[in-house]
């Protein structure tokens, strides 16, 4: 049995039940066997074994209170994966299905995702089995209030900087980051996504969804196409698939679905700038259904399923784990899709990526084309440090340059380990070599 195969095999007898996490292990750790032949000293130093298990894995209580004085209790959650090259860094995400596997599957694509950007910043990642939807703001102030009464002993500037995912936005941000200022007394740069008056970065809002965007520019680049013109599918329509329609929209594509969990609309003549107005405003102010964009523009609503059935030539699954499987991966093939870029973790099952890749189509992984948001969290790190802010069009042109880096290193990386066109291949082992060599040189931690 070969090197990563036997690794695979004891990652999951040691951690039953975590199927996200030995998804992610296994993707990243089959196109890494090129990398491990050249480098046969990985084997020896044990590495893989030490990669995939969390330098510190932190469980604690979250109770609460809701607005009745009923009493609530939630797990939180932090996984401190890797800080081999730099402070543990990434998001917090509260939905009623996180438990352990799902936190460790994405802190372990934040290593990856982290050391592509370039910048210096580790992998971990934090949530909470809460449920935000249907709360209150205050029930949703006193819940980030407790959650962070016990994440602040473990969180630093220079230790481990959360940020936002599914479910924590501005708001939540802003309500932990008080908390935290309030029980330290200090103003550091602890969290980001912080809201612009407060430390906050330009474009943080806007980067995961424009540098997912630019990584599709790049993808179609190489084989002479553009984004202006196409018809594109996006998923969500939270965060990252807002700012993926803005920039879309603006650079002359053509969106044509958004979704929640719940359905997706399918706009034929095109989601215009005017109306993703309205869609941000149904779901960040009012956190309303996208169903009713269907009843308010007279489109056609679809409950209970995917976009993946619309024609399209660029689709930009941006909403969770696993919502593209075989099924979906041969219906975009079938119906000419071009392209397919990750703007959520993980959102294309292993069957659905080996369809992407076997009908070459353009298939950017999400630990590089979703990388634009935590890349500009870095770019709020160094602002922070600095104590300066830069201008929009500056953190834009840093996004648009470290997209256009990774694109580029992937791209290369690939080729250079005989699988020119893999972009997950050349993502993971371009993420992992850095990682790796930092951890040789640091010793046996
Ligand atoms: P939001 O909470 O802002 O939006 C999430 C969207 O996805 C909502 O439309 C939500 O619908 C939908 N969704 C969530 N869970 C499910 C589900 N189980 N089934 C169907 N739809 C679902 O999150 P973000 O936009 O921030 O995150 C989206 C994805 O992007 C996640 O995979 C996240 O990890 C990833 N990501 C986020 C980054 C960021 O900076 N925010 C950076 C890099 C990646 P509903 O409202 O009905 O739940
Ligand atoms: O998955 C991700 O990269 C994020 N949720 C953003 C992390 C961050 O620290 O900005």
């Amino acid at each position: 049995m070969s090197y990563v195969d036997q690794v695979y095999d004891w990652v999951v007898e040691k951690n039953p039940y975590e199927k996200e996490f030995h998804q992610a292990v296994k993707e990243v750790l089959e196109s890494l066997t090129p990398a491990i032949d050249r480098h046969p000293e990985f084997i020896k130093q044990k590495l893989l074994e030490r990669l995939v298990e969390p330098e510190r894995i932190i469980i604690f209580r979250v109770p609460w209170m809701d607005d009745s004085g009923e009493i609530h209790v939630n797990k939180g959650y932090r996984v401190q994966f890797n800080s081999a090259i730099g402070p543990y860094k990434g998001g917090i995400r509260f939905h009623p299905s996180v438990y352990l596997g799902i936190i460790k599957f994405l802190g372990f694509e934040q290593i990856f995702k982290n050391s592509l950007t370039g910048l210096p910043m580790g992998g971990g990642k934090g949530g909470s089995d809460f449920d935000p939807k249907g709360k209150s703001d205050n029930e949703v102030m006193r819940f980030c209030q407790i959650f962070m009464q016990e994440l602040f002993r473990h969180i630093g500037q220079f230790t481990d900087v959360p940020a936002g995912d599914i479910g924590v936005g501005g708001r939540e941000i802003g309500y932990m980051y008080g908390q935290y200022r309030k029980i330290r007394n200090n103003f550091t740069g602890v969290l980001t996504g912080k809201g612009i008056e407060w430390g906050g970065s330009l474009v943080r809002p806007e980067a995961t969804g424009y540098g997912s965007t630019y990584f599709a520019k790049e993808m179609l680049k190489v084989r002479n196409h553009d984004i202006k013109g196409k018809v594109v599918t996006i998923s969500g329509s939270g965060n990252v698939a807002q700012y993926t329609a803005e920039k879309v929209i603006e650079l002359g594509g053509k969106v044509v679905t958004l979704s929640d969990s719940n359905g997706f609309i399918y706009d034929p003549n095109g989601i215009t700038a005017e109306k993703l107005d309205y869609v941000m405003e149904l779901k960040n102010v009012r956190r309303g259904r996208i169903k009713e964009y269907a009843e308010k523009y007279n489109v056609d609503y679809y409950p209970d399923k995917r976009p993946w059935e619309i024609k399209c030539d660029v689709a930009f699954p941006s909403a969770t784990q696993n919502e593209i499987n075989k099924h979906d991966a041969k219906t975009l093939v079938d119906n000419g899709c071009i392209a397919v870029c990750e703007g959520a973790n993980m959102p294309s099952t292993p069957d659905a990526i080996e369809i992407f890749l076997e009908n070459n189509i353009a298939f950017g992984p999400g630990k590089a084309s979703n990388a634009g948001g935590v890349a500009t969290s870095g770019l709020e790190m160094s602002q922070n440090s600095l104590r300066l802010s830069w201008t929009r069009e500056e953190v834009d042109k840093r996004l648009h340059e470290i997209m256009v880096n990774i694109h580029q290193t992937a791209f290369q990386t690939a080729a250079k380990y005989g699988s020119s066109g893999n972009y997950v291949v050349g993502a993971n082992i371009a993420g992992f070599l850095k990682v790796a060599r930092a951890m040789l040189a640091q010793g046996l931690l």
